[in-house]
């Protein structure tokens, strides 16, 4: 395990170096958004003696960095001025540069013998994983080996794994954490549009006339976007901005209404919100009649029975579903529907939910019908998660369902397109559909997937009712590549790669705005680690898949993708590494190397994919019209009884990264905890629970042990851990059911009992 020897800074004792170096501009570091006060100030830097322009490795937000480099290490990282985030970057930003120096990193191959991990070459590593892939391949056939992989890669990366398992080995078990994180909005995106991925941009913000934020708390983890809505209503306080979340968030803190709402119930509210712009005239009629058709259950339905369907939905009704004052629904429907330009943000508080994909639609229907869409400011728009979740993961269709550019791998032409343009035989590519993420590791768990190859993603702590796939792991042959060890995965590994990390090896991300941003490689990766990239050029070798990758370097990769994508509606062929390299970013579509990128999709004028015939044109879909999807309100998945009285719900804060892989290991986050439950003082009064106090909590499926945070910021009867910290593990009690659509767990809902760990026997 490697110290500080690899440190910029030797010589200087660590905590001095980064009180000397853990820098930032006033105003370009957010420190009030912590919570917890400023925990940094301005100290002058170590001498740089280049910079590179990049993009920062955690959220995607995709904040552009300038990176500081001096004698082969980075030094300094800033904002990027000339980028979206105008200079400005959150505390993880700031910390792009330790990462890299972190302790922990994994620098040699290891083998797991007898238990134990050993260090091994590279060699003898990969000797071992193509004989027990090219094993099972030959007994089983290809679908006992699957990829799980991370919106944490690059899109080079994520493109040669998907290749190389669909159409070199044949088998559609590639997935990956995305599911976990952005696959609702993706099945929204997709049912509602035809395509997947956001059809606004971050300019939106600056024109829109009210904000409707739900199930996101964007203060903590989409931090720059959050102050660029704070930029909007500090020039414009009448823009009202509206929370939906069941928690009082740093973001619903800043909120001029905040509907408080109980966990799961957003299909209710919305249909509510339909419901009144009916009743008060506020639907788009044009829109209504000419750019939608109406859906339900799988039928065609009209606008006619939509409004009767939402009937039962009046506000009145649904207060007590939803905990919201009925008055309070009516004033957020008014607001939304009555601005000049209204736009949604929405995160995981949508995705991870049973009703996840309805609850997305049902956003994207209410911008629809109140014609709030596709003018500067008017428009749904996700936030997504990983820095890499949209262009690395969904446009490559790396997912087991998906193929490249929005194809499907249950449609024969698309599975035929992608097999010429892969330059495969005919059949190659399977026609069945992979395990998603859930049913990978039931797969794992029941011996069908026998190897498993695992990229830049913890699931041993990421997924829900974790205790259930530990066991998983021990039936399965599993590598995983990993810039740290141990993680709560690595830990249950058989084989350990170590992987070179963001500015260590460079590549493309894209970010909430469809923005594909290049990362330089910048300095060397430490001891023996490897890119991702060249792991698996190098597996694709030893099974005997060379033929896939005749052009072998990341942009020749890059360069296949982009001609590969000309023939979609995700025409990105004019980003070409050496405009990424000039600039801090280019949205797509962008048909040309001349094209200056698109900030709205689907707008005739200036989509250059658009027929120019109208207001809009949905060309994602064959008649041009979005469809409006109609649903009801379900019961939840795993109900509160006397036994598991209280609801859960999960989340971040801003400090902390996931599993905490990296950002527990920086001294200054270190500082701040994460091993807090959240509790209403009512709730806490009746379990005899004091703040501070040890409590465990346990659901239908295991337990784990938290401090309790006695809070009124939490609504009462609903409990909140966050999902960061592995010595406090809440996945051990969270809930595996899933969307059916989308396959996205329900993170967000499970009923829970919550003793103080004193009264336990
Ligand atoms: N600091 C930090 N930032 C991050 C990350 C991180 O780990 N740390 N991770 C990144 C990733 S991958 C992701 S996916 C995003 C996640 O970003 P967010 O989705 O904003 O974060 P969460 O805290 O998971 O959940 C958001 C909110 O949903 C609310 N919520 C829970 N249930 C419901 C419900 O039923 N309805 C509604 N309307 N709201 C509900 C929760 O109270 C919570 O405040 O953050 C990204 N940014
Ligand atoms: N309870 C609960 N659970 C959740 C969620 C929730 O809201 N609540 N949210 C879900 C969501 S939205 C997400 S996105 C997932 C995230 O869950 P994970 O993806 O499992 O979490 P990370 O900590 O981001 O894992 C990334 C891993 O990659 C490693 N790594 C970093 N850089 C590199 C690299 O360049 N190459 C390689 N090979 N490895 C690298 C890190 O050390 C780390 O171990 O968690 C999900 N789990
Ligand atoms: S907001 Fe996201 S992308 Fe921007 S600096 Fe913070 S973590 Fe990085
Ligand atoms: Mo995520």
């Amino acid at each position: 395990m490697q110290k500080d020897s690899n440190h910029p800074a030797n010589g200087l004792t660590r905590r001095d170096f980064l009180r000397l170096a853990s820098v930032t501009g006033a105003g370009v570091f957010t420190g009030s958004l912590t919570g917890c006060g400023p925990l940094w100030e301005r100290q002058p830097v170590i001498e740089v003696e280049d910079w590179h322009q990049g993009v920062c490795r955690f959220c995607g937000t995709g904040c552009g960095v300038q990176i500081g480099v001096n004698n082969g290490k980075v030094v300094d990282v800033q904002g990027d001025k000339a980028a979206h985030n105008r200079g400005r970057l959150c505390v993880k930003g700031i910390m792009n540069r330790d990462i890299l120096y972190a302790e922990d990193r994994l620098l040699y191959p290891m083998i797991k013998r007898n238990g134990e991990f050993e260090q091994v070459s590279w060699e003898e590593a990969m000797e071992l994983i193509a004989d027990r892939f090219n094993t099972a391949i030959g007994e089983k056939g290809p679908d006992s080996v699957a990829y799980y992989g991370s919106g944490q890669l690059f899109t080079e990366e994520s493109y040669t794994a998907n290749k190389l398992f669909k159409a070199g080995i044949g088998t559609n078990n590639v997935d990956g954490n995305p599911r976990l994180c952005m696959a609702s909005a993706a099945v929204g995106y997709t049912s509602v549009f035809g395509k997947d991925e956001p059809m606004g941009c971050y300019e939106d913000i600056d024109e829109a006339e009210c904000f409707f934020i739900t199930g996101s708390n964007m203060a903590d983890c989409h931090p720059i976007v959050w102050e660029r809505v704070q930029d909007r209503k500090r020039a414009r306080p009448d823009v009202p901005v509206i929370v939906v979340d069941p928690r009082k968030t740093n973001t619903a803190e800043k909120a001029d209404l905040h509907l408080q709402i109980k966990p799961g119930t957003d299909v209710s509210l919305y249909n509510a919100m339909l419901y009144e712009f009916f009743r008060r005239g506020m639907i788009d009629d044009d829109m209504a009649a000419n750019y939608c058709t109406y859906r339900r259950d799988g039928n065609e339905t009209d606008l006619a029975t939509l409004r009767q369907h939402v009937q039962q939905y009046d506000p009145d009704s649904v207060a007590p579903v939803c905990g919201v004052a009925a008055d309070l629904i009516r004033e957020a429907a008014w607001r939304f529907g009555s601005a000049g330009a209204t736009m949604s943000l929405w995160t995981m508080g949508l995705n991870q939910q049973k009703q996840g994909t309805a609850s997305n639609q049902l956003v994207m229907a209410m911008h629809l019908l109140t014609g709030h869409i596709g003018r500067p400011g008017a428009t749904p728009f996700s936030l997504t998660g990983q820095p890499n979740a949209g262009g690395g993961v969904r446009d490559t269709g790396a997912l087991a369902h998906a193929l490249p550019n929005g194809r499907a791998v249950a449609n024969p032409e698309h599975r035929r397109e992608m097999e010429e343009l892969w330059n495969v035989p005919e059949g190659r590519i399977s026609p069945e559909m992979g395990h998603h993420t859930v049913g990978l590791f039931q797969a794992m768990e029941r011996g069908e997937v026998e190897c498993c190859l695992i990229m830049s993603t913890n699931p041993l702590h990421s997924l829900p009712n974790i205790l259930r796939y530990r066991e998983a792991m021990e039936n399965t042959f599993v590598v995983v590549a990993d810039s740290f060890h141990p993680t709560e995965t690595t830990k249950y590994a058989d084989v350990i790669l170590p992987a070179a990390m963001w500015t260590e090896k460079g590549g493309v991300f894209s970010q909430s705005e469809r923005r594909y941003h290049y990362v330089p490689k910048i300095v060397e990766a430490p001891g023996e680690c490897r890119a991702d990239f060249d792991i698996l050029m190098e597996l694709a070798d030893r099974l005997g898949h060379e033929d896939l990758f005749p052009n072998r370097t990341q942009q020749d990769i890059w360069e296949e993708w982009r001609h590969i994508s000309e023939h979609s509606d995700y025409n990105f062929k004019g980003i070409t590494y050496d405009r990424l390299k000039g600039q801090p970013g280019i949205l797509w579509p962008c048909p040309d190397e001349e094209h200056p990128g698109t900030c709205r999709r689907y707008v005739p004028g200036e989509d250059p994919l658009a027929r120019d015939d109208g207001r809009h044109d949905f060309y994602g879909r064959p008649d041009g019209r979005a469809v409006i999807f109609l649903y009801d309100q379900q019961d939840p998945v795993d109900p509160v009884d006397e036994e598991f009285p209280l609801t859960l719900t999960t989340g971040r804060v801003l400090e902390h990264w996931h599993t905490e892989t990296i950002t527990r290991k920086l001294e200054q986050l270190d500082r701040v905890p994460t091993d807090f439950l959240e509790i209403h003082p009512a709730d806490a009064r009746r379990l005899e629970i004091q703040q501070d106090m040890p409590v465990w909590v346990e659901s239908r499926r295991g337990g784990a042990t938290f401090r309790a945070k006695v809070t009124q910021n939490i609504r009462e009867g609903l409990v909140f851990a966050t999902m960061h910290s592995a010595k406090h593990l809440i996945n051990k009690a969270t809930s595996d059911a899933y969307d059916p659509d989308s396959r996205q767990p329900d993170y967000k809902r499970c009923a829970v009992k919550v003793i103080p760990e004193h009264q336990l026997s």
